[in-house]
């Protein structure tokens, strides 16, 4: 098996920290768990206590420049990305690093195929018309760009260059490798219900999203 990193960033997830690297830990215990914390609560005490890697970004610099911190910061060969606030299936992590290991450089996952219980309306709805709007532009048979559930090949991560300015940087990451050549697939998953509040702003969140499909500076 190739060497394996599963990476997090977090604010403030004291609630579910804890139980997320649990459930890293009973499918993958050998990966590396790396987090990145902007958090004023427990959340990096409880990571370190569970043996978790945590590296302290404070004050927090937003959700783009944390998950670059983390990727680079990751020694796996594979580099699985997950959230700290328990949505994710751990479960499936095996699956997503089998399919790197059989070639793939990036592994998507998408949430919503069918509308999850626990993903609100009007997300699901702006999560279909951003996979579409990617569909359109770029030709990417994908459902879901912003899929916080991935894994990226080492040698993709550290050869693409990306603006970690602004939210929604996995939507750059996933157009830009596509359009570089390099082997996607993506695999439904599985969403749980949101352990602690949400830091999503939803405006900021959708301007970005639009620019980084339409505008060429973000996905040449
Ligand atoms: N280190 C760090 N982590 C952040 C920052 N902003 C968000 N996060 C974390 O990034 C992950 C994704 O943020 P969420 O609030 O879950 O946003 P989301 O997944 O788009 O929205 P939900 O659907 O409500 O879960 C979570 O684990 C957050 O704790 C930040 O500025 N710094
Ligand atoms: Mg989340």
């Amino acid at each position: 098996m190739p060497k394996l990193s599963v990476v997090m960033i977090s604010m403030n997830e004291e609630k579910a920290v804890g139980s997320v690297i649990d459930s890293i830990q009973e499918v993958v215990p050998d990966a590396e768990i790396l987090i990145v914390d902007s958090s004023t609560d427990k959340t990096a005490e409880i990571a370190t206590e569970k043996g978790a890697k945590v590296i302290r970004q404070y004050p927090p610099c937003g959700y783009g420049r944390a998950m670059e911190l983390a990727l680079k910061s990751a020694s796996g060969d594979v580099i699985v990305t997950m959230d700290c606030d328990a949505t994710y299936p751990s479960k499936d992590i095996p699956k997503l690093v089998l399919l790197i290991d059989q070639g793939y450089d990036l592994v998507n996952t998408t949430r919503v195929l069918t509308k999850p219980k626990y993903m609100p309306l009007g997300n699901f709805i702006g999560n279909r018309v951003f996979a579409l709007c990617t569909r359109i532009r770029h030709g990417i048979k994908t459902t879901d760009v912003h899929s916080g559930m991935r894994a990226y090949k080492r040698t993709l991560i550290h050869a693409l260059k990306w603006n970690p300015d602004g939210p929604a940087l996995p939507v750059e990451l996933l157009i830009k490798s596509v359009r570089h050549g390099y082997k996607f697939i993506e695999i439904p998953i599985d969403y749980y219900e949101r352990i602690g509040n949400t830091t999503l702003n939803k405006l900021s969140s959708t301007v970005w999203t639009f620019k980084r499909i339409f505008c060429k500076e973000y996905f040449d």
